[in-house]
């Protein structure tokens, strides 16, 4: 059958449409504006050309002569320059603007990408397809493309514009056809849309798969999620902080019969500590804004400004967001997914908890400088929301037990140890509340428990991040991003590629920026960032800054990495070079919560402590144990990106089993405006994802296939001589060798043949030329009897 890009229901529509049915028209590549293929003799007079003006960025204008070197180029406002053939590109005609897929362009440039994305979003089409994937511009509005007539349009195929809901239709369509579990695999930096992306495809797939009402439960996980794991960061005012996977399986009947979310490291070091200007997590300010006058009294909640963990930042609301309303817009969602009245007073006394841990100080008591609690408000609220003993709190916070030989001594903590006590229960208790809030949410949703249906995933997880000051936090997301780059690379160009060389396809490889030599500098063993890490981590003399030195000492020679000053190093993400900040590496990556602290909480008289601890204790004990088989690799518990690192592994495998469909957000400007396009971000989150390459693969590539039968049986009635042999591949080959088809444009497969872009466009312009001079002769030789 005709195969042409991907599949399409009508062949004959779909060859039609192809642009490029000029050979010398064909692709032109500029992944960084380099000349090598800009042939310059195609230029002509009169004709539009992208000039790279000063600042780098590109303009319009029409060649008003052609020197030796460089040419007169007029602009709209009347301006004439002289511009070195260097920085000149063809612009594509008038007729191209704003082609709903990059496949279309005649000239694949980067000027012409970056116009043809503009010209679309400025007409609020902010989705257009690069080939497979769907590319998604943040609008920073309200774009009116969602909601039920939509939906139908998609549902019923009456449109065919890029959507993501036709992204999640074809995932549906494919998962029913092919009885393979599905994916929508969503990528950006932080702020370019892929959680509002991701709640966009939720609520197609909820309105086709709908009926049970489960459907509504899935969809209300999301403001409650969003409230305990995003937060306002310098990037994003709804920044997620966690990964999140969710799977919504399909009965036969095509309809949701439950689902199941995983979430990935929480940053947990926001709770208490915040860069100034960002927020602690949403949640937080929606209780203390939100809270009934009774639940305030109950809990002691006070304002934000009273609470030291909040204050830090100098930033309490974000605009245009009413927290209040939020605050009940959560609880709403907590009724929906099941969890009671009851449960919800005990999660809001968890966050209350955590507030006032934050405000209880410490004096120093000896010249050692050890510390205890003050008792105060803080340390009797603490005790009291816990429901735990105020002695036994003040000892955990002071002190901590050790065992030397076979002797267990306490031993007093300093000032900084304790503060770092405090904040540790405090992360532990915020990220104990959202994986307990998030297991019982899968309780809800997980209706029929036994997985045999088909599902769809959707993965959503925190973007790129690159800040002024980049921390461990950073270096785990941007991790997490690597792992993510490669199985797109690995979807889009290896496995595509390698269908070709299976095929028996003489193909000359198109690079890509494979990102295999930083996903090394990260795992290689021993000597990768992650494994020293996790030595340093274990070593008892280890600071961050003999962590840094190792680094610069063993990785030194690995070409994604950079030694810099002091504690400092440097990596070359596939998204661009960060520069982190070894400081609290080590004591972030242990995480150690030590077992006073944990002990703490399981004598809390209150529920939820109490089912923290045996969680804590748990994960220690089964630590302990792997550590022994280990040979005593990790000392205490498992360390945080060892974990990570597994949990991404046990990721990519589930999406290995299943069918992907990509989308990549783009962010058009950083301050979170409408209508601004700042040409240079978008071209760098384009070049970084490889969206160019992306387009070249499946133009460059044989995206036409034809089984040679249904090529002789279309074409070959336009053979001037009657071919000896009848058999369609003889057939074929006198076809191509008729219209003159370069060698270069097609492959004869062993079944089929294989066409470049544009290629068939001209034999059906030839073949629609000679089906109408038929006709015309039939109709005048009717005239002639008539
Ligand atoms: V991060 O990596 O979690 O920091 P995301 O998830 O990529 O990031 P997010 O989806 O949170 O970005 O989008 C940021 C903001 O852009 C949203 O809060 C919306 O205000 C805005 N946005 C994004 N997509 C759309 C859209 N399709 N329509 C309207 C949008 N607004
Ligand atoms: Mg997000």
């Amino acid at each position: 059958s005709f195969d042409t890009e991907g599949n399409s229901e009508e062949p004959g529509n779909d060859l039609l449409s192809n642009h490029v049915d000029n050979p010398s028209l064909l692709p032109v590549l500029q992944s960084n504006g380099d000349s090598r293929w800009n042939d310059t003799s195609s230029y002509a007079k009169k004709m539009h050309a992208w000039c790279k003006i000063k600042n780098g960025e590109w303009a319009l204008g029409k060649i008003l002569s052609n020197m030796e070197k460089e040419f007169l180029i007029g602009f709209p406002e009347g301006k004439v320059l002289k511009v070195s053939t260097d920085n000149i590109l063809h612009a594509n005609p008038d007729i191209l603007d704003g082609v709903d897929d990059l496949m279309q362009l005649s000239y694949l440039n980067e000027p012409a990408v970056l116009y043809n994305l503009q010209y679309r979003y400025s007409r609020n089409m902010i989705y257009t397809k690069a080939g497979p994937v769907l590319v998604a511009i943040n609008p920073f509005k309200r774009v009116d493309l969602y909601g039920h007539n939509y939906v139908e349009a998609y549902r019923s195929n009456s449109t065919d514009s890029p959507h993501v809901y036709a992204i999640a239709d074809t995932a549906i369509r494919e998962m029913a056809r092919d009885e393979v579990n599905q994916s929508i695999i969503i990528s950006g930096e932080s702020g370019a849309g892929k959680t509002e992306t991701a709640k966009i495809a939720m609520q197609y797939l909820a309105a086709l798969g709908g009926g049970s009402g489960i459907e509504y439960e899935i969809l209300q996980s999301n403001p409650i999620l969003e409230a305990f794991g995003n937060a306002k960061t310098s990037r994003n005012n709804n920044s997620s902080r966690f990964g999140k996977l969710i799977e919504i399986y399909f009965s036969l009947t095509g309809k949701i019969s439950g689902a199941r979310i995983d979430t990935f490291l929480l940053e947990k070091s926001r709770v208490v500590q915040c860069t100034e200007g960002e927020r602690s997590y949403h949640i937080f300010y929606q209780l203390c804004a939100g809270a009934s006058a009774s639940l305030r009294d109950k809990l002691n909640l006070r304002n934000v400004d009273d609470y030291k963990y909040l204050k830090q930042s100098n930033c309490y609301k974000i605009a245009q967001v009413n927290d209040a309303e939020r605050f009940n817009e959560v609880m709403e969602a907590l009724n929906v997914v099941h969890i009671s009245n009851e449960d919800q007073e005990k999660i809001f006394a968890m966050l209350t908890a955590v507030l006032w841990l934050g405000n209880i100080s410490f004096t120093i008591i000896d010249n050692e400088n050890h510390a205890e609690p003050v008792i105060d408000e803080g340390v009797l609220t603490v005790s009291k929301l816990l429901g735990c003993d105020i002695k036994v709190l003040v000892l955990a916070l002071s002190t901590r037990k050790m065992r030397v030989r076979n002797d267990h001594i306490v031993q007093k903590l300093t000032l900084s140890q304790a503060i770092d006590t405090r904040d540790a229960l405090a992360k532990s208790i915020y990220a104990s509340l959202f994986d307990w809030l998030v297991e019982q949410i899968n309780k809800s949703l997980n209706v029929g428990k036994r997985r045999t249906e088909r599902s769809i995933s959707i993965l959503d997880i925190y973007g790129f991040e690159s800040f002024e000051k980049n921390s461990f936090e950073q270096f785990c997301i941007n991790y997490a991003n690597e792992r993510l780059q490669q199985h797109f690379n690995r979807h889009l160009f290896k496995l595509e590629q390698e269908e070709y060389l299976q095929d028996g396809i003489d193909w000359a490889k198109v690079d890509f920026d494979d990102n295999q030599d930083c996903l090394n500098l990260f795992e290689k063993k021993p000597l990768g960032l992650l494994t020293l890490l996790d030595e340093e981590s274990t070593f008892p003399n280890g600071t961050d800054l003999t962590f840094a030195n190792k680094l610069k000492q063993h990785l030194h020679s690995n070409s994604s990495f950079r030694g810099e000053r002091g504690k400092a190093f440097s990596v070359s993400h596939y998204a661009g070079e960060v520069l982190y900040d070894t400081s609290g590496f080590l004591e972030k990556n242990r995480d150690l919560l030590h077992i006073d602290s944990i002990q703490l909480l399981a004598s809390c008289s209150c529920e939820l402590p109490q089912v923290f601890a045996s969680k804590l204790l748990r994960l220690s004990e089964n630590a302990v144990q792997s550590s022994h088989r280990q040979t005593g690799a990790d000392s205490q518990k498992r360390s945080v990106v060892s974990k990570f690192k597994g949990q991404l592994f046990q990721l990519m495998q589930r999406l290995e089993s299943t069918s992907p469909h990509f989308i990549r957000c783009i962010k058009p400007n950083k301050s979170q405006h409408p209508e601004i396009y700042e040409q240079p971000l978008v071209l760098q989150q384009l070049r970084c994802c490889g969206v160019l390459e992306v387009v070249r693969i499946s133009r460059s590539g044989y995206p036409t296939r034809v089984s040679h039968q249904k090529f002789a049986m279309r074409y070959g009635f336009l053979l001037f001589e009657s071919v000896a042999s009848q058999d369609p591949l003889s057939v074929s080959v006198a076809i191509l060798h008729q219209f003159s088809i370069l060698p270069e444009m097609y492959h004869v497969g062993y079944t089929k043949l294989f066409f470049r872009t544009g290629q068939i466009g001209a034999l059906e312009d030839t073949r629609n030329r000679t089906l109408h001079g038929i006709l015309r002769l039939q109709s005048v030789f009717r005239g002639h009897r008539a």
